[in-house]
């Protein structure tokens, strides 16, 4: 059997998912309302039979740890584990990882103990369901050295990602990493013999990566910091360096817009990703959370995690999170709500109305249209958010951001009563 080791890259500083990386570190992120964003990388290696994972991260929190913890437990015998590999500072270095390279090379006397055989590179912000064993077999069979998972793409999604060009065999011959709008990249497109004939014309590279463990080591010997930027394109002239084509759904989900449409996307009747697959599940923490209650609502093309409690209200389009409390005559169109980390108690209610502030949850009557809300927000009654028009900017405001047109409203935010944003 071949040894392999996932290392899951964690993410940098998280800039693109601020606010949601405010306080915790990009994997940590709460997705599809009782996920969090690294559960999807491991479910994918745990359900390709590959046990054995890093988690590189820039910012280590409790959040993480307590998560991958309590979620991830292998017996004695299938040599499984997942750790969590947090930028530190060491005699050797002081800094934080400078790229995806670094962060796999500060990390090397963690995994050297190991002798895998092969690394597995996996993004962690992506949204895909990929059988990474046959992406190994194709990678042994081809004698490759290094394999990059690709897959097609149009002219427009090209400028943001890295574009091979592959000969008859599958041997990249080509790599230009992310060429923006305006290169003409006419000659990488994938020759007519291997097209599909769609507008996706290109082929492009996952940054998911297979490396022999000497190929690794070698295109790690120097200061190169990315895999994206350097690492890739100068091992094409040196390296046997393989396309496995992938045509399944893959999104990239490191930047609010695209985390916020796929994540809205699973409510659709038939969304791109699909939950409900009895044999690849996405694994995630067992949290003995009780049913949600719903009481006279309509509820349209919305998800509803456990522990809810939704009363006479109107959703639509919507994921409501793990304990969300949704009071009396709430709409919510468009929206994202994470939900919270437990239920407030009775006496702490009370105090609230002492001293003036929501409860956790969404008060009644408010209305919200195209929103993310973080774990243990606490909106008032009768505020309107997403819904008047409005010259709204994307930028940072006294209690929420606007990011891509998306009003985003940080955790343990307390919106009061009547607000209009
Ligand atoms: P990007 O995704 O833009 O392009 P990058 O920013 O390097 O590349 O991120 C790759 C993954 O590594 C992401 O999951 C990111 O969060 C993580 N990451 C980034 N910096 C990190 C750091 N310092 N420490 C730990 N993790 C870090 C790459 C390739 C392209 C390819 C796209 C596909 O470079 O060629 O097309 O992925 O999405
Ligand atoms: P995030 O999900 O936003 O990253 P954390 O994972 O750090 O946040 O926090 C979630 C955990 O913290 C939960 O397991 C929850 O039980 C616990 N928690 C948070 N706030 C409280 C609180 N005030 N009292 C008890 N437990 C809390």
């Amino acid at each position: 059997m071949a040894k392999v080791l996932s290392l899951i890259l964690g993410g940098g500083k998280g800039t693109r998912l601020y606010p949601l990386t405010q306080s915790r570190s990009k994997p940590a992120v709460p997705f599809g309302g009782k996920f969090r964003l690294v559960d999807i990388p491991i479910s994918n290696c745990i359900n390709s039979g590959f046990r054995q994972i890093y988690i590189l991260t820039q910012f280590n929190s409790a959040s993480l740890h307590t998560h991958i913890n309590t979620t991830y437990k292998f017996d004695n015998f299938s040599k499984g584990f997942i750790e969590i590999l947090a930028a530190e500072q060491t005699f050797e270095h002081d800094s934080w990882y400078e790229g995806t390279a670094d962060a796999v090379r500060k990390n090397f006397q963690h995994y050297a103990s190991l002798e895998p055989d092969y690394y597995l590179i996996l993004s962690g912000d992506q949204l895909y369901k990929m059988d990474l064993e046959s992406f190994l077999d194709e990678h042994i069979k081809n004698g490759a050295d290094v394999s990059i998972a690709s897959t097609p793409v149009t002219r427009r999604a090209a400028n943001d990602l890295g574009i091979v060009k592959i000969d008859e065999t599958g041997k990249i011959i080509e790599f230009h990493e992310k060429p923006g709008p305006d290169k003409d990249i006419s000659d990488l497109k994938i020759p007519p013999s291997q097209s599909d004939g769609s507008d996706k014309e290109y082929l492009a590279s996952m940054g998911i990566y297979i490396f022999n463990a000497s190929a690794m080591e070698e295109g790690l010997d120097n200061k190169d910091s990315d895999f994206g930027k350097q690492i890739i394109p100068s091992m094409i002239s040196t390296k046997n360096v393989h396309a496995y084509t992938y045509k399944g759904y893959w999104e990239d989900i490191g930047k609010i817009s695209d985390f916020f449409d796929a994540t809205l996307n699973l409510a659709t009747p038939v969304p791109q990703f699909n939950l409900y697959d009895e044999e690849n599940p996405i694994y995630t923490k067992q949290r003995d959370l009780p049913p949600s209650k719903i009481n006279s609502c309509t509820i349209n093309s919305s998800l509803a995690t456990e522990g809810s409690i939704i009363t006479d209200s109107y959703i639509s389009n919507s994921v409501i999170g793990i304990r969300t409390i949704i009071d009396s005559g709430a709409t919510l169109d468009g929206v994202y709500c994470m939900g919270a980390d437990r239920y407030e108690t009775l006496a702490e209610k009370e105090e609230n109305r002492r001293r003036g502030i929501p409860n956790i949850g969404i008060g009644s009557g408010s209305i919200i249209k195209g929103a993310i809300i973080d774990k243990d927000v606490r909106i008032g009654s009768a505020c309107r958010i997403g819904v008047d028009k409005m010259d709204r900017k994307d930028g940072s405001y006294e209690n929420y951001h606007i990011i891509d047109g998306i009003i985003v409203i940080p955790k343990k935010t307390v919106i009061p009563d009547g607000t209009i944003i």
